[in-house]
């Protein structure tokens, strides 16, 4: 597996030297200076793949070009942000980068409530709890009808905690939850956040799958020529917030999206946190089920809770069976390698704690800290190493 490590560009605390220092060979990122739709022009590309390969390092993984909401939505000017993506394909493609990542999540890219949760040994992670979720939705946002969409029992565990939250409780859970997590394309404000879920509120989820399937009807064709391979991103978490539809959050989900457009640029990313964020989608089988449309790899554990809840864990100690996961990698590499197809999989370490001296810090990127990335990129090429040794 390739070794890859998301980097948000020139602006991100964690430095190119520092990702080598990782043990990482592949750089994972985004022209994040870039609005949401607009093209990206070649010069750009080039300067950014120019700066990577200048520290020794290669632009393995482009994580995302984001899709427009107006494309998801298939209204207002979507023609013309679907050709302006194309035109950012051609421009990806033309310099050699290989792979593109992008997601088709409504409204809010991946969402948490809490971005401190604080662990038995001190570190801070990432958590969804669903009680917040929904005392945000029903008594902060007061979206209409939205008590309808969640259970009698977490619509009363989410009215008592609201009653007991402070402003400033309040206003931090908001923050959270739409102001746009690292790499998220989207930030709203609360009246933007209801007239956007207003506007994907009666897609529903068949019109939703059919939007997607349009724009890759558009796009794919392009990639193809451009040498692209594209990798949708599931829905992180993987069911319906704001009663939105959802239409990558499972392995039927992805079977459809796959079959509506075979093509050898039309692929998935495997996100191990997303998918495995639910006790139905199992990882493994996924990986036997769509092996050679798998062209990127999130390796992250979570815990599961019976509300929906999780927290990000340990890479190798959650729900999910990293090692069985690796094992069932290695394979796919190994078929394709048979095949003769030089088809490495690029992995990076997803999320990290919070831990050591970058508690407390303002410039860390929830779940991108150096520190916890780097202890889980170590335990995951622990893994790797010894699975790989004990195969020859
Ligand atoms: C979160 C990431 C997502 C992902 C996008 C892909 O850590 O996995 O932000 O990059 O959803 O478009």
């Amino acid at each position: 597996m390739k070794q890859t490590w998301r980097w948000f560009g020139p602006s991100d605390p964690v430095s190119l030297e520092n990702i080598i220092q990782a043990g990482a060979t592949g750089v994972v990122t985004s022209l994040h200076h870039i609005a949401t739709g607009d093209p990206w022009p070649i010069t750009d590309v080039r300067e950014r793949k120019q700066a990577i390969e200048d520290a020794g390092l290669v632009w393995s993984v482009v994580e995302s070009i984001p899709v427009h909401n107006d494309i998801k939505t298939r209204s207002g000017d979507f023609r013309k942000w679907i050709e302006h993506y194309k035109e950012s394909l051609r421009n990806v493609g033309a310099v050699g980068v290989d792979t593109v990542c992008y997601n088709f999540m409504p409204v809010v890219d991946w969402t948490r409530t809490n971005l401190d949760y604080q662990l038995p040994n001190a570190s801070k992670a990432l958590r969804f709890e669903m009680t917040d979720f929904a005392a945000y939705d029903v008594f902060v946002l007061e979206r209409e009808n939205a008590a309808s969409d969640y259970a009698q029992d977490v619509l009363e565990a989410a009215r008592a905690r609201f009653s007991t939250m402070t402003e400033s409780e309040i206003a931090l859970l908001e923050s959270n939850i739409i102001a746009g997590l690292p790499g998220s394309a989207e930030s709203y404000d609360r009246n933007s956040l209801r007239k956007t879920i207003a506007e994907f509120i009666d897609i529903g989820t068949e019109g939703m799958r059919a939007n997607l399937i349009h724009f890759l009807e558009e796009v794919i064709p392009v990639a193809e020529e451009a040498g692209v391979r594209m990798c949708v991103h599931p829905d992180d978490p993987p069911f319906s917030l704001f009663g939105l539809p959802r239409v990558l959050s499972t392995a039927d989900d992805a079977r459809i999206m796959l079959s509506a457009v075979p093509s050898e640029s039309n692929g998935l990313t495997l996100c191990a946190g997303s998918f495995g964020a639910r006790a139905d989608n199992d990882l493994i089988d996924m990986v036997r089920e769509f092996g050679d449309k798998l062209y990127f790899v999130h390796l992250r554990n979570i815990k599961r809770e019976a509300d929906g809840s999780f927290y990000e864990s340990e890479h190798l100690d959650g729900d999910n069976d990293m090692v069985g996961l690796i094992a069932a990698l290695l394979d796919e590499e190994r078929r394709r390698k048979d095949l003769g197809q030089a088809l490495e999989i690029p992995m990076r370490p997803d999320h990290g704690h919070t831990l050591g001296d970058e508690i407390g810090q303002t410039n860390v990127n929830p779940g991108y800290s150096f520190g916890g990335r780097l202890k889980g990129l170590a335990e995951l090429r622990g893994v790797i190493h010894a699975l790989e040794s004990l195969r020859h």
